[in-house]
C-alpha cells in the first residue's frame, strides 16, 4: 500500500485511522469531482447538470442563451456532456452515478498508463 499525501492529514484527524491506498485516494478523488459536476445535487450527473451549469456562466456573464457567447456555452456544455456520457454511463440510462464516474475515469487512467 502506498500511503497519500491525504494520509497524513486523515491520521492527524482521526488516530487509528486506515491509511489511504494511492487507489482509495484516487476513487475519493473522483467521487469528488463527479459531486462537483452534479450541479442540481440529485447524486447523479445528467445533461440537466450540464444545462444548469451553461446557463449560470452565462448569467454571470450577463448573457443571454440566445447570444453567440450563449449559444456556444450551451453547445460546449451538450457536447462535453455527450461526450462524457459515452465514456461513463455505462447502463446508458442518462445519468451517470458516482460508481460509473469513478470506473469510467479509472478506466482511462489506466488505458493511459499502458501507453
Ligand atoms: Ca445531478
Ligand atoms: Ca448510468
Amino acid at each position: 500500500m502506498v500511503p497519500c499525501d491525504r494520509d497524513t492529514i486523515c491520521r492527524t484527524i482521526t488516530p487509528g485511522r486506515t491509511p489511504h491506498t494511492a487507489e482509495s485516494h484516487y476513487t475519493h478523488k473522483m467521487s469528488f469531482r463527479c459531486d462537483a459536476l452534479d450541479h442540481d445535487g440529485d447524486g447523479t450527473i445528467s445533461q440537466s447538470d450540464f444545462d444548469q451549469a451553461a446557463r449560470t456562466l452565462i448569467t454571470a456573464f450577463d448573457q443571454i442563451p440566445a447570444s453567440p457567447k450563449g449559444k456556444a456555452l450551451i453547445d460546449g456544455a451538450q457536447h462535453y456532456w455527450t461526450r462524457l456520457a459515452e465514456l461513463a454511463d455505462a447502463d446508458q440510462d442518462g445519468r451517470i452515478t458516482q460508481p460509473e464516474f469513478v470506473a469510467a475515469a479509472a478506466r482511462h487512467l489506466r488505458d493511459n498508463q499502458q501507453e
